[in-house]
């Protein structure tokens, strides 16, 4: 399918729009929401995972694949959201949570009842002499990745939280299940599919990790990984020629993702990485802060741009997600130039070579909540880092200043709609805090004022879906050395695009021969002249055209 003219919205659906007043966002919010979606032009709608499960992380605890958690609706409700969603030439993209199920789901539940078919779907071990785990990697929300299990004197893997037991996909019988699940969705006429953590489904041997860090070497980009893949394509999603799929690739290389999402390699469309979103963690340590390494970001985002170029791959291209704090407050400037870095922040994403994803409210200029009080979180990971680091002695102070900075709820907090109680999102009691400057910041008033950040993210979307240079030119960085401007040009046939980023608060002045011969295509500041030798202000984006062979 060609999608690269395309962009994704992502929905966070528990803090998207509540329709019933218990405090959750559902489907029929979302419903209710689509044509605010179709004036921002956007293609596809992913939704986060909306299965029906006990929550401890949020609904990637899954109890059952095959239906809707009734706090969200109905499948009927979801059928109409399908359908309204096409009426305005929008598609749906789920959520497939596949390298682990909840401890809830029926085939652990047997598991543990003694079923031997439904035990083998998992993976269990061993442990060491002296009740040990079998090795010792570490979930990546904490504490050990082994569980005990007295009944069998085994232990169960969960590289995420201990209700997130890891599948068992070297069982064909686990694979077969995982494509049938795709097929109950495409014969609901789902096309789209996202696969969280794709990458950590193959486990090759399960040693200790001899450098005591978590263990990744082992599972992540595993031996088997492509294999699975390329047989889950065949069977289930590559069998419709509208497919549209992306792969979450915890901790990958550029080389397998050349793979996963190449153009002929038959696994999946495209991938999202997680590298240029570390250059914040001091010695790669989530819960360690720094400023974010601005050399290194470029660095990072100019290397996936040309390493999945050369092999012909796709990228996903984003800032933002449900895991990640909000873009704007950590590489932009929220307080004093909060439009113009969200501005900028969404050129640098939307003008590269890849696809487009928004994350719901970054493109109102949403920021982090800077919640005061642990009481106001609600992630499981936040609340276990929190224990930890209190019980290594850390003062609540400092540990509250780090998921400041740093936790998923900055991003997870309900969708401000107008400047009314609990912004619109809800008449009742939000399951999670609002952040507390929805007045400000909320769709009513940014849908009145032309030159919103979300009138920024329409051009941007619209260009993309007009130019062939945005969605087909090859990538080429520029400025490479400079210590506060990312640039990179785009080249089509004689067609040229630049794309120059401030990402400072400082004036800085920038060289780029024959400039003055491009017309300015889009800029977050009124008055931005192309000039060969360009002064630019605190934040300034400029997006260049010029048709016609420079010399
Ligand atoms: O996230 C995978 C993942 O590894 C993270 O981005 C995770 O949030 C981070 O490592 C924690 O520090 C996916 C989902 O997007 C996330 O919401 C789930 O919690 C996770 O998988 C488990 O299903
Ligand atoms: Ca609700």
């Amino acid at each position: 399918m060609d999608f690269k003219g395309k962009t994704v919205y992502q929905i966070y659906p528990k803090s998207f729009c509540d329709t019933n007043g218990d405090g959750w966002g559902d489907l029929p919010g979302i419903i209710s929401k689509l044509d605010y979606l179709k004036e921002l032009g956007i293609d596809y709608i992913w939704l986060n995972a909306f299965f029906p499960s006990p929550q401890k992380d949020n609904g990637y605890d899954v109890q059952d694949y095959r239906s809707i958690d009734p706090r969200y609706g109905t499948m009927d409700d979801f059928l109409q959201l399908c359908a309204e969603a096409k009426d305005r030439g929008i598609d749906i993209m789920l959520d497939m949570v596949f390298n682990h199920t909840s401890t809830e789901h029926i085939w652990f539940k047997r598991a543990l009842a003694g079923d031997p078919k439904y035990k083998n779907y998992y993976i269990w071990k061993k442990g060491k002499p002296g009740h040990q785990p079998p090795n010792n990697w570490q979930s990546k929300f904490g504490g050990s990745a082994w569980e005990y299990v007295a009944k069998y004197d085994e232990w169960y893997l969960h590289l995420f939280d201990v209700t997130q037991a890891d599948l068992n996909w070297e069982n064909p019988e686990v694979r077969k299940e995982m494509a049938d699940i795709i097929r109950y969705w495409s014969e609901k006429g789902v096309h789209g599919f996202r696969f969280d953590v794709v990458n950590l489904i193959s486990k090759g041997s399960y040693e200790d990790d001899p450098h005591h860090f978590d263990g990744r070497q082992f599972y992540t980009d595993g031996p088997r990984v492509h294999e699975y893949l390329r047989e889950l394509n065949e069977r289930s999603f590559g069998r419709d020629p509208q497919h549209l799929t992306v792969g979450e690739m915890s901790s990958t290389s550029i080389e397998n993702c050349t793979e996963y999402a190449g153009h002929a390699s038959n696994e999946l469309d495209m991938v999202f990485s997680f590298h240029h979103l570390k250059v914040d963690y001091k010695d790669q340590k989530k819960w360690e802060l720094m400023p974010f390494d601005f050399m290194e970001l470029k660095r990072i985002m100019n290397e996936w741009q040309i390493g999945m170029q050369e092999k012909n791959a796709w990228n996903a291209l984003f800032l933002n997600n449900h895991d990640q704090p909000r873009a704007l407050s950590r590489f932009g400037d929220d307080q004093k130039y909060p439009k113009e870095s969200a501005k900028m922040l969404a050129t640098l994403i939307h003008m590269m070579r890849g696809t487009p994803y928004v994350y719901q409210g970054e493109e109102l200029g949403m920021t982090n909540a800077y919640f005061s009080s642990i009481d106001q979180y609600r992630d499981v990971e936040s609340k276990n880092i929190y224990r930890i680091l209190l019980s290594q002695g850390r003062s609540k102070e400092e540990i509250l200043h780090i998921l400041q900075a740093r936790s998923r709820d900055n991003s997870r907090t309900p969708m401000p709609w107008n400047d009314q109680k609990n912004g619109g999102f809800t008449s009742g009691t939000p399951w999670l805090s609002l952040a507390d400057n929805y007045e400000k910041i909320n769709a009513k008033k940014v849908l009145k004022d032309p030159d919103s950040v979300f009138a920024h993210y329409q051009k941007l979307i619209a260009l993309r879906k007009k130019m062939r240079i945005i969605q087909d030119g090859i990538y080429v960085p520029r400025l490479e050395e400079n210590q506060s401007v990312f640039a990179y040009e785009r080249r089509l046939g004689k067609e040229s695009l630049i794309v120059i980023n401030n990402f400072y608060g400082k004036m800085t002045e920038v060289e780029i021969p024959h400039l003055h011969q491009y017309q300015i295509l889009l800029s977050n500041y009124k008055d931005s002249r192309a000039e060969d030798a360009l002064q630019l202000r605190p934040y300034e984006s400029i997006v260049l055209y010029f048709k016609g062979a420079v010399e």
